[in-house]
């Protein structure tokens, strides 16, 4: 096929085969039989189906079975505040697909400054950095400092993981324990994917522990001055960080289909904290 785009054609045809009893993971496997683009083949699933229609990571079939399998805010409704059990969340934006949802005020100011208060103290440089031959510093892909929470260290932490389990509907023992970074002016994170690789060599031991990654949320914990947002390059996404949102967005596979290659722009001014928990498939002890 030359040109792939998602016609009405295409989307009456899925909508039939639908109807007609086909999973969405079989039209799909039929759209790839045909020829289609896997991306444009699921953005078009997507568009008619819903916004979970792709196979699962542990590969279900049924558009039902695919939305139980995922981390996921109950958006029914459109309804402009969710209930997290402790605190009312305002939903800022929400995108199906790839599912991509802001919330504000996820956390208080205090919560904010309570958790940078706590990270401070234990942050190191996030990666090692690299030296070219002659001996200085390669930039690497995350500029940033961080620091890993234990799961339920404190009350604090604690009391904003149960939150998070409740807004996202995401059993709290299949999350990481949060990771904080801090950006000074000029630090970035280039885009990547959460998921881990499955072609890297390490990654089958990784997934001993919990299996992959499903879902990420970003917590801003203060607003820079300049600079710093979340971006989405595959999908035009810029989400400004300010104190106390969020942006979660899940992934039913480990593929660049996903669409959520993502990264953090460079801080231009003041500095950026973020603490990020990041959702496994499965218990992660
Ligand atoms: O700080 C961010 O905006 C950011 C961007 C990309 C954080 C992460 N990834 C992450 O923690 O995975
Ligand atoms: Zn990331």
């Amino acid at each position: 096929m030359s040109q792939q785009i998602v016609t009405p054609e295409l989307c009456d045809w899925i909508a039939e085969q639908s109807r007609v009893g086909h999973p969405a993971d079989a039209i799909l496997a039929a759209m790839r039989g045909s020829g289609w683009d896997e991306t444009i083949a699921r953005q078009a699933l997507a568009r008619v189906l819903g916004p979970v229609a792709a196979p699962a990571v542990g590969g279900a079939g049924t558009v039902a079975a695919m939305s139980a399998g995922l981390p996921e805010p109950d958006l029914a409704g459109s309804r402009p505040v969710l209930d997290a059990g402790d605190r009312q969340v305002k939903v800022a934006m929400a995108l199906r697909q790839p599912r991509v949802v802001v919330f504000a005020d996820l956390l208080s100011v205090e919560e904010c400054d309570g958790i940078v208060a706590q990270a401070a103290k234990r942050l190191a440089r996030s990666e090692t950095v690299a030296t070219n031959a002659d001996g200085s510093e390669v930039n690497s892909a995350r500029t940033s400092d961080g620091m890993f929470f234990e799961r339920g260290e404190s009350e604090l932490i604690r009391r904003v993981e149960t939150r998070i389990a409740t807004l996202l509907r995401w059993p709290l023992d299949h999350g990481e324990g949060l990771q904080v970074l801090r950006y000074r002016p000029g630090a970035e994170y280039q885009p990547h994917y959460d998921y881990f690789d499955p072609g890297h060599a390490s990654t089958p031991s990784i997934l001993k522990r919990g299996g992959q990654r499903v879902g990420t949320l970003v917590i801003y914990l203060n607003t820079p001055e300049a600079g710093g947002a979340t971006t989405f390059p595959d999908i035009g996404l810029e989400v400004a960080p300010v104190k106390g949102h969020a942006v979660f967005f899940s992934y039913d596979r480990p593929h660049p289909a996903t669409q959520t290659l993502h990264g953090g722009a460079p801080v231009l001014a003041g500095e950026k904290w973020v603490a990020t928990k990041w959702l496994r498939q499965g218990v992660f002890n």
